[in-house]
C-alpha cells in the first residue's frame, strides 16, 4: 500500500509538471486530494485493516495529500504570474514615455491672442511717450478702492463682485485701475502710462463675462488736459489696433474715480452691427470707460488739483482681441485649447 501511495506521488508529480491552466490543476487536485480522489480511495481501501497498518499508510497519505496541496498551490500561483507576464508583454505600455505629439504650449509657436493685442498697444503708447507700468494682482482695500474714490460705504463698490481673502483686508483686484494709484505714488506729474494685466471677478460666465480676465488701463496728468486730448488718444489707439477707422460712441458712463465719465462703445465687429450674443443684440459693445480723473483720486495721490488734472481709461483687452479676431465667446480666451490659441500664431 505505501508503495501504491508512492507510485501515486510520482503520477501526480508528472500530471501537475504538464498542467498548463488552472483548469487542469484544478481537475487534478480533484482526481488526487478531492473528496472522492485518489487519496480518499486509499484510506477507503484501508479502512478494515490492522491498526499498524492504519497509522502506517494514514500518516503517509497524509503527508503525500499535504506535499500535493502545496505543489496545487505553488502550480497555481505560477500559472497566474505566467498569465500576468504574458497580459503585460501583449498590452505593454511605458508609462514614463511622453506623448511626443502633445503639445506643451512650448511648441505651440505664438503668442497667446491676448499676449499680442496687448504688445501691441503697449507699443501704440510707447510712441506716444507712455510708460509701461505694473501692479500686484492681489490688492489692499486702499489701492483697490478708497483711493480711488470708492469708500467702504461707497454703493459702488458692489458693482465689481470681489475675491476677497479671509482676513478681509486683500482681495484679487478686480480692475487694473489700481494701477493708477500706484502709478500717481511713483510719479511725480506730468506724467502719462498704461498698466495691462489680469483682473478678477465674482460673477457669471457668458460668451463676454469672464472670471478671470484681462484690462489697460491708462492715465495721464498734466496741465489743461481736457476731454478732446482723451478722446483723441482713444481714437487713435482704436484705428491702429483696428488697421481702420471704426465706429465708436461717448455715452456718459459712471466711475467714481472719473468726473466726467464715460462709456466708449465701439461698432460690434464681430455681427456688424446687426446684433449677435457678444454684443448682446445691441451692435454695440463697451469697451473703454474712460472719463476725467476725478479730483479726489489726484488728492489721494498727493497731486495738486489747482495746477494738475487728467484722463484715465480702463480698456477691456478680452473684448478688444474679440472684435480684432471676430472671437464669438470669451470663454474660447481663457480655454487651454491649443487648437484656439495656435490660429493667432505670432511672433
Ligand atoms: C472698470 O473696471 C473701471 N476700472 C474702468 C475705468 C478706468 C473707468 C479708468 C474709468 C477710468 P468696468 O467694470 O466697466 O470698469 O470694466 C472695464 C472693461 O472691462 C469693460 O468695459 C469690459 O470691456 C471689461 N470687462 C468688465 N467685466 C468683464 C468680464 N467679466 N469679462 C470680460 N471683460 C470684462
Amino acid at each position: 500500500m505505501l508503495e501504491k501511495i508512492e507510485n501515486l506521488k510520482r503520477e501526480f508529480d508528472a500530471e501537475i509538471q504538464n498542467a498548463n491552466d488552472k483548469n487542469a490543476v484544478l481537475n487534478i487536485k480533484a482526481r488526487y486530494i478531492g473528496k472522492t480522489g485518489k487519496i480518499s480511495e486509499i484510506l477507503n481501501e484501508i479502512r478494515d485493516a490492522s491498526i499498524e497498518v492504519k497509522k502506517s499508510v494514514g500518516a503517509k497519505s497524509n503527508e503525500i495529500k499535504i506535499e500535493i496541496g502545496e505543489k496545487i498551490d505553488k502550480k497555481m500561483q505560477q500559472i497566474e504570474t505566467d498569465e500576468i507576464n504574458e497580459n503585460l508583454a501583449k498590452n505593454w505600455v511605458d508609462v514614463t514615455l511622453t506623448d511626443s505629439k502633445k503639445d506643451l504650449g512650448l511648441n505651440c509657436a505664438g503668442y497667446h491672442p491676448v499676449s499680442i493685442v496687448q504688445r501691441e498697444i503697449e507699443d501704440i503708447f510707447i510712441s506716444m511717450g507712455f510708460e509701461i507700468l505694473d501692479g500686484p494682482h492681489i490688492e489692499d482695500d486702499y489701492h483697490n478702492f478708497e483711493a480711488l474714490n470708492i469708500p467702504s460705504t461707497h454703493p459702488a463698490r458692489d458693482m465689481q463682485d470681489t475675491f476677497w481673502f479671509s482676513d478681509k483686508k486683500h482681495l484679487l483686484r478686480t480692475h487694473t485701475s489700481t494701477i493708477q494709484v500706484r502709478g500717481m505714488e511713483s510719479h511725480k506729474p506730468p506724467f502719462k502710462f498704461v498698466g495691462p494685466g489680469k483682473v478678477f471677478r465674482c460673477e457669471a460666465t457668458d460668451a463676454s463675462h469672464e472670471v478671470a480676465f484681462h484690462q489697460l488701463e491708462g492715465m495721464l496728468v498734466d496741465e489743461n488736459v481736457s476731454v478732446a486730448n482723451l478722446i483723441y488718444f482713444m481714437k487713435t489707439l482704436l484705428s491702429e489696433i483696428f488697421k481702420k477707422e471704426v465706429e465708436v460712441r461717448l455715452r456718459p458712463g459712471f466711475f467714481p474715480f472719473v468726473e466726467p465719465g464715460f462709456e466708449l462703445d465701439i461698432r460690434c465687429l464681430n455681427c456688424g452691427g446687426k446684433g449677435c450674443p457678444v454684443c448682446k443684440q445691441s451692435g454695440w459693445l463697451e469697451l473703454l470707460p474712460c472719463g476725467m480723473v476725478h479730483p479726489n483720486v489726484l488728492k489721494y495721490g498727493k497731486i495738486d488739483t489747482e495746477k494738475y488734472n487728467g484722463f484715465a481709461f480702463g480698456l477691456g483687452l478680452d473684448r478688444l482681441v474679440m472684435m480684432r479676431y471676430k472671437i464669438d465667446d470669451i470663454r474660447h480666451i481663457h480655454g487651454g485649447d491649443l487648437r484656439f490659441v495656435k490660429q493667432f500664431a505670432e511672433f
